[in-house]
């Protein structure tokens, strides 16, 4: 994705529209971030006025996930940094005054926020879809398009309450298509709260279905923890069960950072967390089903 498409995602969230609200609260706190119009986003437009509230969660706190405070050269950035991958899908970023910037632009906020990594935060997420069908187990279609009807397995987060894919972060040193079908079996299965036998039983019965996952989209999310300094990255694989008869029967339940777990239809008017319906639509268009 280039630095103006970049740019353009965040435009698009300004005045409080999905991710990041400019001049919004920032998400668990009392920060406020500072207006920025939107011509005065991109790094490279000058902007003396420019001067941010600084914010890092306590909730980083002696979290093994989380990178300690920033001091002079304790960082490799823009490479893989012993265990921790420290590069960024959309190039090589920027350091200013020992900071990475984010590289789509002006937030209204400074430090790492809520989130763990200082620069880019890795995500995974899966996008587990089936056509719809109806008693017969005949595909629905939409009568006006005459396209099929996809469907979608999201999660309700327990953070924001708002229904998404059920990504998470990638551990240090984990395979990120690993970290998609671990993050769907936490949060979709309840996977932490199943006896061994059960989790053995459900991945084996999974298996053959989850080597069929395709990536879909590798970069930038617009996530409302976004700062300057501190960004979401993903890498988003369709896991698509055609026949609907291995992910299609599975029991939903949700579990670990999840409220709720359903199917969903997938149109247009979907509203998910972060960027996450342009990934799904990404998914409708490879499919070639009703939007
Ligand atoms: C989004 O946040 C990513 O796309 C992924 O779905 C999620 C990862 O954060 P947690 O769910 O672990 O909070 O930006």
């Amino acid at each position: 994705m280039s630095i103006r498409t970049l740019s353009t995602r965040i435009i698009l969230m300004a005045g409080c529209h999905g991710g990041v609200c400019f001049g919004g609260v920032y998400p668990t706190s009392q920060v406020r971030r500072q207006n920025i119009t939107k011509d005065k986003i991109p790094w490279l437009e000058k902007f003396p006025e420019y001067s941010p509230p600084y914010f890092d969660s306590d909730r980083l706190d002696g979290k093994p996930w989380a990178d300690p405070v920033i001091k002079a050269g304790s960082f490799k950035w823009n490479v893989k940094d012993s265990t921790v991958d420290r590069r960024s899908f959309e190039g090589d970023y920027t350091i200013e005054d020992g900071y990475p910037l984010n590289p789509a632009g002006r937030t209204g906020l400074r430090g790492r926020g809520l989130l763990g990594r200082w620069g880019p935060n890795h995500a995974a997420d899966p996008i587990v879809t089936r056509w719809k069908r109806d008693d017969n187990k005949t595909i629905v279609q939409n009568p006006i398009t005459n396209k099929s009807i996809l469907q979608l397995i999201v999660i309700k987060r327990r953070d924001n309450g708002m229904w998404a894919l059920p990504g998470g972060m990638v551990d240090s040193g984990e395979e990120v298509c690993s970290a998609a079908i671990r993050e769907f079996l936490e949060e979709a299965t309840n996977s932490l709260q199943k006896s061994h036998d059960d989790n053995i039983a459900l991945k084996s019965q999974l298996e053959d279905f989850f080597c069929t996952g395709k990536e879909v989209y590798r970069g930038y999310v617009d996530d409302p923890r976004n700062t300057d300094n501190a960004w979401m990255e993903t890498t988003a694989f369709n896991f698509h069960d055609n026949t609907g008869d291995t992910v299609g029967d599975i029991a939903l339940t949700a579990g670990d950072d999840a409220v709720g777990a359903k199917w969903i239809d997938v149109n247009k008017e979907l509203s998910l967390h972060a960027s996450h319906i342009d990934f799904v639509h990404k998914v409708a268009e490879i499919l070639q089903s009703d939007w």
